[in-house]
């Protein structure tokens, strides 16, 4: 049997770009700095000019090819206007990753309906508005990945964040319309389902002493994962090796969504 000399080019990024949102810190962040060690150029993207100015900072230090991409997911005009810059200084986006999220934790009996709609606004049609407008380029080109990321409630409801369940499972079928439409122009779309991870979104649940302790009973793998345990599956969808993978979706919940 032969040695492998150098990594496997199945899963080589070089030369490709990747927009990652929501991305100077969390799962976002961790799947960027997966991407960028496969060899892609980050364009990390967040609302706030001097969070991801610092992310930015802090990642090119540690050697990474990175832009900085301001902009809100949520709103139209923002999403368009930020593709119409990548256009103008020649920035192509190879790989996009719609992973910036938001949570509001209530029962829905006492939910306003502007909480409900920031929710679904921020996880679900903002994949939908970066979609559109990285699909329209990718077909020009005749390739390209896009990968959404849901979460254990594209399954599964958990009371007090119903317009979260309802936003991720919408991006669980999302993804499966991105391919019905896309994968004949060579372009693969498919989701994440991260179960819990250690970020600052859980904070709340990590520090709940109950909560935790359901989820290490719940989760197979007994223990909350670690943001940087999304790289495989993000650098697999990301790259040649999934080429005639579509519409799927990859659960990284340490088995979670396979037991009672
Ligand atoms: C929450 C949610 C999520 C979970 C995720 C697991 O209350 O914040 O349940 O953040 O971590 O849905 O996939």
């Amino acid at each position: 049997m032969p040695h492998a000399t150098k990594p496997n080019p199945l899963f080589d990024l070089t030369g490709r770009t990747a927009l990652v949102t929501g991305s100077s810190r969390g799962l976002g962040r961790a799947i960027a700095e997966g991407l960028g060690d496969a060899g892609a150029k980050l364009v990390i993207n967040g609302r706030k000019a001097d969070t991801l100015k610092q992310a930015a900072d802090e990642m090119r230090a540690k050697g990474y090819d990175v832009l900085e991409a301001v902009f809100d997911v949520a709103l139209e005009k923002e999403v368009e206007a930020a593709f119409e810059r990548f256009d103008a200084e020649g920035t192509q986006i190879d790989i996009l990753v719609n992973n910036a999220g938001i949570q509001h934790r209530q029962p829905m009996v006492e939910l306003k309906l502007a909480d409900w709609q920031r929710v679904i606004d921020t996880n679900l049609t903002a994949s939908f508005l970066l979609g559109r407008e990285a699909a329209k380029r990718m077909i020009a080109r005749g390739h390209g990945k896009v990968i959404n990321i849901g979460s254990l409630t594209s399954e599964l409801a958990r009371r007090t964040v119903i317009p979260y369940t309802v936003a991720k499972g919408g991006v669980r079928l999302l993804t499966k319309g991105m391919a019905a439409e896309w994968a004949e122009h060579g372009i693969q779309a498919n989701a994440i389902g991260p179960g819990y991870m250690v970020t600052d979104m859980n904070e709340a649940l990590l520090s709940d002493e109950k909560f935790d302790a359901w989820v290490k009973s719940r989760t197979p793998a007994g223990r909350w994962g670690q943001p940087d345990e999304l790289v495989g599956a993000a650098v697999f969808l990301a790259s040649p090796a999934s080429n005639y993978v579509n519409g799927q979706m990859i659960y990284v919940d340490g088995g979670m969504l396979s037991v009672l």
